[in-house]
Formats: C-alpha cells, sequence, structure tokens
C-alpha cells in the first residue's frame, strides 16, 4: 500500500477505524503487508505520523518508515518503500536506493512527472496538498532497473512500461473525489525473475466510481431540473457515486429547497450522491416580470432541447451571456477560470 491509507493524522486517532482496518487487513494474513506514509498520513513529510510503528496493524504488516527508504525480503525480492518524505528530490531519492534495487519492487508516494494523462495532477502551487516533493521522472526511475514502481498519491489509475519493469498507480479502491471517474480495481503484479512484470487488473467487489453530471436550471423551470437531478440519481448503479451540478439561473429559493430535498430523499443511498449548486441564483423579486430575462431563459430552454446537446457546455455559454448582459465582469472571469478548470479535468 504505497501511502494515504489515513487520510489525515487526526483520522488515524479514530479507535473504531483502526480496528476496522485491522480487521481488513487480517485477510491477507498470513501473506505479508508492506506499507509506506504519504503525503497525507504524513503533512509535509516531517515530525511524527500514524504509520511509525505506533500502532499494530497486524504481525504482517510492516510499516516502512525508514528514511530515505526501508528494505523489505520477501521470498528472495527486496522491496524498497520510500516514504513521502521532503528532505530530498524525487532523483536523489531514487539515487540513494542501492544497486540491489534492480529487479526489485519500489514503493513511492508522489508524482510520476513525465505521465502526460497525469500531468494536471503536478506540482500546483495553489494547492496546500501539493507540496512539490516527491515528484518522480522517468529517466530517475529507470536508471533504479526495478521490476516495479508501485506508486501511490494519484487516485487515477494508470499503468506505464520502462526498460526492464513497469510502474503503476492503480487508483484509489474508492472513489474519494467526484473525479474519480475511472473504474476501480487493485493490481496484481508478477514480478517472476527472468520475464517483464505482468500488471493484471483486478476489478473489487464492493468499490463505487464517481459519475459527475450537469443539470442545467432556468428560471421558471427549477422544478424540472431538481426532478431531472432525481431521475438521473435513481437510474445510476450501486456502484456508481453520482455528482450532479445543477449551473445555469434561477431562483435560489428554489433550488436551494430543491437541493435539500434531494439530500433528505437520497440520505439513506451507498454512496450517497453529492448534489452542488453551481447555478447564479436570483431573489424571487428579481425574477418576477423582467422580460430580458424571460427571453433569455427561453433562449436557454431551446439550445437544450436541441438533440445530442451538451447541457453543461449549454448552461456555461448562457450563463456568460447573462453576465456578459449585466456588465458582471468580475463573475465572468471566475466562470472562464472555471470553465478552463473543468477543461483540464478531463
Ligand atoms: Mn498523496
Amino acid at each position: 500500500m504505497s501511502g494515504d491509507l489515513f487520510h489525515s493524522p487526526s483520522a488515524a486517532q479514530d479507535g473504531g477505524l483502526r480496528r476496522a482496518l485491522k480487521d481488513a487487513l487480517s485477510a491477507a494474513a498470513p501473506k505479508p503487508v508492506l506499507l509506506i506514509p504519504g503525503n497525507h498520513d504524513r503533512p509535509g513529510g516531517k515530525g511524527e505520523h500514524p504509520l511509525d510503528g505506533r500502532f499494530d496493524l497486524g504481525s504482517h504488516v510492516r510499516q516502512l518508515r525508514q528514511e530515505p527508504f526501508e528494505e523489505a525480503r520477501i521470498g528472495g525480492v527486496g522491496f524498497y518503500g520510500i516514504p513521502f518524505q521532503t528532505g530530498l528530490s524525487g532523483g536523489d531519492l531514487l539515487r540513494r536506493l542501492p544497486p540491489e534495487a534492480e529487479g526489485g519492487v519500489v514503493l513511492l508516494h508522489g508524482t510520476a512527472a513525465d505521465r502526460k494523462g497525469l500531468a494536471m495532477y503536478a506540482y500546483d502551487p495553489e494547492d496546500p496538498e501539493e507540496t512539490g516533493d516527491c515528484v518522480f521522472r522517468d529517466p530517475d526511475l529507470e536508471a533504479v532497473n526495478a521490476a516495479y514502481f508501485a506508486f501511490g498519491h494519484i487516485h487515477k489509475p494508470e499503468t506505464w512500461t520502462m526498460r526492464g519493469g513497469a510502474a503503476a498507480y492503480p487508483g484509489s479502491p474508492d472513489a474519494v473525489t467526484v473525479k474519480d471517474e475511472d473504474a476501480r480495481g487493485v493490481l496484481e503484479v508478477d514480478v517472476s525473475a527472468g520475464s517483464a512484470p505482468l500488471v493484471n487488473k483486478l476489478p473489487l467487489k464492493s468499490a463505487c466510481r464517481s459519475l459527475r453530471k450537469s443539470v442545467l436550471a432556468a428560471p421558471g423551470c427549477e422544478a424540472e431540473a431538481i426532478q431531472e437531478v432525481e431521475t438521473f440519481i435513481k437510474g445510476q448503479p450501486s456502484d456508481i457515486r453520482p455528482a450532479v451540478y445543477l449551473r445555469g439561473l434561477g431562483s435560489g429559493r428554489l433550488l436551494e429547497d430543491g437541493k435539500r430535498s434531494l439530500e433528505a430523499l437520497f440520505a439513506g443511498r451507498d454512496p450517497r450522491p453529492v448534489v452542488k449548486l453551481r447555478a447564479a441564483v436570483f431573489g424571487d423579486a428579481d425574477l418576477a416580470g423582467s422580460g430580458l430575462l424571460k427571453d433569455f431563459t427561453q433562449a436557454m430552454r431551446r439550445a437544450a432541447a436541441e438533440p445530442g446537446s451538451d447541457s453543461e457546455l449549454i448552461a456555461k455559454a448562457a450563463l456568460l451571456g447573462w453576465l456578459a448582459l449585466r456588465g458582471d465582469e468580475r463573475s465572468i472571469d471566475r466562470i472562464l477560470d472555471d470553465v478552463g478548470g473543468g477543461h483540464e479535468a478531463r
């Protein structure tokens, strides 16, 4: 397990959670379980953390915590755990590994910076979780010549090969954020000597992935938008965590009430859906009898009714148009930032 077993050090203070975790890990016994701390287990990569051996997670569970790396040998294979840390660069951490790491398995937690599909997760100074530490480059990984690099940190699954071996993020076993839309799984890796490792993705019996959808609201048909959200959520199987964004324009009162009623309706659903109100909302007085707003609303509805229309794009475009008419430049800048962010997240 390559890090971020706990969301935060304080989460690990929960004795009930630790008992449940130990219970779950006992299912693997007597097979050994190796784990390293990630940036969530150990924010900033410094100081005490819950994976420093203070908690007994089972005699078959080994917490690899020594810096810059800690070695374990199992069945003749060398495993090298690199705990999340901030003193050395990713390249320097890999160069500290001994020559025997060739053909072995490396556990590491951070960003594989040369993976194009994962590039948007790379160092972001705006994100307090991304400190810019433990960033690993493919040439530094290749120089180790390990059979397999077991990466943790990025929730999105990705496997890639390199000289003499392979590397992978299995992805989080459950959807942690609304962005985690890929199917969830774990990786079974065969590192038999003398051949390239075989990476086999195994599905999980009980895991959910997120599925995002935008629903367009327009003044005068807020109830239809709420109904559309309800129908969408009811139509999803139990391995989907629906994440619905209410966009467009509408009565703040009606949309807030609708959001609350949806939350009450689905309070018992597991996984519980996420409903986010992202519409530009108006007071009821603003909406009464405004000719321009009415025309605008009708234009939005016509656009949304076009076959094959992208409701999220229409909502954003309509909202920009509406704000432009009102001369609201600050909101336009904010939405344009959001549009850019949304595109990047794909
Ligand atoms: Mn992490």
